[in-house]
């Protein structure tokens, strides 16, 4: 087994075996692109250009990109706010989610909607609901109905720790062990719910609370984005096999606030500058480093690739507002989920 730069000496490291030098550098760049994009958003929300706030995942890029990565071209997945990494790995293209911040005409939600809680059906991204953790109970559903059908996917929901205290995280935990659904839980474990650190949030830590449940359990680096991807392709087999869900806690940290508008003062520094030392990009970064990758010349890349994107959303039109109504109701059969191309999810082989 190979030794590995961020895991150091010795330690585990069989994501190799499943990713080869393309993937791995693909990873890089889904990161990179989401953290490109994130970061042009909140520069357009400074500059008034982006109307309510601005949510971004900075710090959390390798749980939800290692994760999506992982799944098959059919498997849907639930991101949340934190999680422009999925929609990038299903093949979401930049220029549209820009447009969305911007509320322009091209954008995901057409102008309907803001921030992040858009979804794109056909390449199986799951449109957010705000209410934590709703679409656990979602994923929950999709994934019964794969097993209804006999279909070999599964469905992937991510979550913070904070809705891990509402009933219906209970809910859709207990139904999903019951029924032994294929479903893959991504807790992302930043300690933080909002302000609320974990210690004034519960006393039995959600990775415990699985086998209550009769559900599998695993930790991972939720900064290591080959290990991320590695847990979670373990958890979409044993979801294929039939062996249930698999609740995954990507131990990482939100390097901003809930929102712009909040400074995350309640952090204390050290804390910001522990995780600082672990950023998710420079791992992979160092990582690929040691095998020989021009890691600067995919930043560049991405970072031109995101500019021309982000001038061709400002060029984008407004919605005309005699159409405001259109597109926000479903009519006629709702589109199904998933079954659109996957760009990125090539080796999982359904
Ligand atoms: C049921 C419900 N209550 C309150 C909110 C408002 N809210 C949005 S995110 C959030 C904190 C979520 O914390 P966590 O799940 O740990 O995510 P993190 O902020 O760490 O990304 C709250 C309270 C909500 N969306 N749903």
């Amino acid at each position: 087994m190979e030794e590995d730069p961020v895991r150091g000496a010795g330690a585990e490291h069989d994501s190799a075996r499943f990713l080869d030098r393309d993937d791995r550098i693909a990873l890089l760049r889904l990161m990179a692109t989401a953290r490109a994009i994130e970061e042009r958003g909140l520069s357009l929300y400074k500059q008034g250009k982006v109307t309510g706030s601005f949510y971004d995942g900075r710090g959390q890029e390798a749980t939800a990109v290692g994760a999506t990565f992982a799944l098959g071209p059919q498997d849907p997945v639930c991101p949340l706010i934190r999680d422009l990494g999925a929609h990038i790995v299903k093949g979401t293209p930049p220029a549209a989610i820009l447009a969305h911040y911007l509320g322009r005409a091209g954008g995901v939600g057409r102008g309907r909607d803001g921030n992040v809680h858009f979804g794109d059906a056909r390449r199986g991204v799951v449109g957010m609901v705000s209410m934590l953790p709703d679409m656990m109970a979602v994923a929950v559903g999709m994934a019964w109905a794969f097993k209804l059908r006999g279909e070999q996917r599964c469905a992937l929901s991510f979550f913070g720790d904070g809705a891990t205290s509402v009933g219906d995280w209970h809910e859709a935990m207990n139904l999903a062990g019951l029924q032994r659904v294929p479903v893959i839980f991504v807790l992302e474990h930043n300690g933080y719910a909002y302000s609320t650190p974990s210690s004034r949030q519960f006393v039995v830590d959600p990775l415990e609370r699985a086998a209550v449940y009769g559900i599998a359990a695993a930790t991972v680096d939720g900064n290591d984005v080959e290990a991320v991807f590695e847990v979670t392709r373990q958890a979409r087999e044993r979801a294929l096999a039939g062996e249930g869900p698999t609740l995954i806690a990507a131990q990482t940290m939100r390097m901003h606030g809930h929102g712009a508008h909040d400074d995350a003062s309640y952090v204390p520094p050290e804390l910001f500058e522990h995780w600082a030392a672990r950023d998710p990009l420079e791992c992979q970064r160092k990582r690929l480093r040691s095998l020989g990758v021009d890691v600067e010349a995919i930043d560049a890349a991405v970072r031109s690739e995101i500019e021309l994107a982000t001038a061709e959303a400002l060029a984008m039109a407004e919605p005309e507002p005699a159409g405001a109504l259109q597109d926000v109701f479903c009519e006629g059969e709702p589109l199904m989920v998933g079954r659109g191309a996957a760009p990125w999810s090539h080796f999982a082989g359904t």
